[in-house]
């Protein structure tokens, strides 16, 4: 039996602070490996949170009355909202060949770092709307990031012969194209321009849009029908009657009459009716516009 003091003592190795110079280095970079990937993994955290997704893109036309919203048009917006009515999240403006381009920003996982951004399989409400109002929306749910979309708002009125007559409405009504805007085929006092601003028939001498006024003391009033926008050449279009008062024909200016203004046609008599305290006679005419 070996004397006890010859015995090999049993040594605790400590690994990251062994005896031998090899155990130090392997204990060294093993150490510096779990430094590395410690940093490595708080690093990731960072990159997710400051490395958000490619964006999406979405682009297209935007058509007011049947033209092309150009870049020099003020106040013409689509807009990235998560509810209909609510705040944009982003924001697009037409630029060069006519085409708006709308970034949404995309974020890979919940919750969002940013308030703004977006994830896949969102549902986003795109809204297109001029200083007026809303010109169209539609909803579009977000795709893998990197991807584009093409939404165009609004439908541009082919009008080849520059007459402010879609050609379409030329055809239907006029048989082709010889016609102008100026001319007055059915010799009702309407311009063809005129009748289908008004959607009255060009052929028909009947068919104008007139005021019909009535007397009726101690009252007057002044009434028409607003007609919708309507058939061929009238896609995407709304239109809108003002009336307007002045009691100079020839030398007044014409005011808008408080209350008919700008009044969407769906189908409706309108009928304004005034008070008969006017000392001398007032004039009313109907202003049509198609957008
Ligand atoms: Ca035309
Ligand atoms: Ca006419
Ligand atoms: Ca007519």
């Amino acid at each position: 039996m070996k004397p006890f003091s010859s015995m090999r003592t049993p040594r605790v190795v400590n690994r990251c602070s062994g005896v031998g110079n090899l155990w130090r280095r392997r204990c060294l970079r093993v150490c510096g490996l779990g430094l590395l990937a410690a940093a490595l993994g708080l690093g990731a955290l960072v990159v997710r949170a400051e490395l958000p997704a490619p964006d999406n893109v979405l682009y297209g036309t935007i058509a007011i009355g049947g033209q092309l919203v150009t870049p020099d048009q003020p106040g013409v917006v689509v807009e990235a909202r998560r509810t209909a009515g609510g705040a944009p999240v982003a924001t697009g403006t037409v630029g060069a060949g006519n085409f708006y381009v709308l970034r949404i920003p995309l974020e890979a996982f919940a919750p969002l770092v940013h308030p703004d951004a977006s994830l896949v399989g969102d549902t986003l409400f795109i809204v297109a709307r001029d200083p007026v109002g809303v010109i169209g929306q539609t909803t579009y749910r977000v795709p893998e990031p990197g991807q584009s979309s093409r939404i165009d708002f609004g439908t541009v009125a082919t009008d080849s012969d520059k007459d402010g007559l879609p050609d379409a409405w030329e055809q239907a009504w006029l048989g082709g194209l010889s016609f102008g805007g100026q001319t007055d085929e059915d010799e009702d006092g309407a311009s063809n321009l005129h009748e289908y601003l008004a959607g009255t028939n060009p052929v028909d001498g009947d068919d104008f849009f007139r005021l019909e006024a009535t007397f009726d003391p101690p009252t007057a009033s002044v009434s028409f029908f607003a007609l919708q926008a309507a058939g061929i050449g009238y896609e995407g279009r709304v239109r809108r009657y003002s009336l307007e008062s002045t009691a100079d024909l020839v030398l007044g200016t014409w005011t808008p009459v408080p209350g008919f203004t700008n009044i969407s046609a769906v189908n409706q008599p309108v009928v304004y009716t005034t008070s008969n305290t006017e000392t001398q006679p007032v004039f009313y005419r109907g202003k049509i516009t198609l957008e």
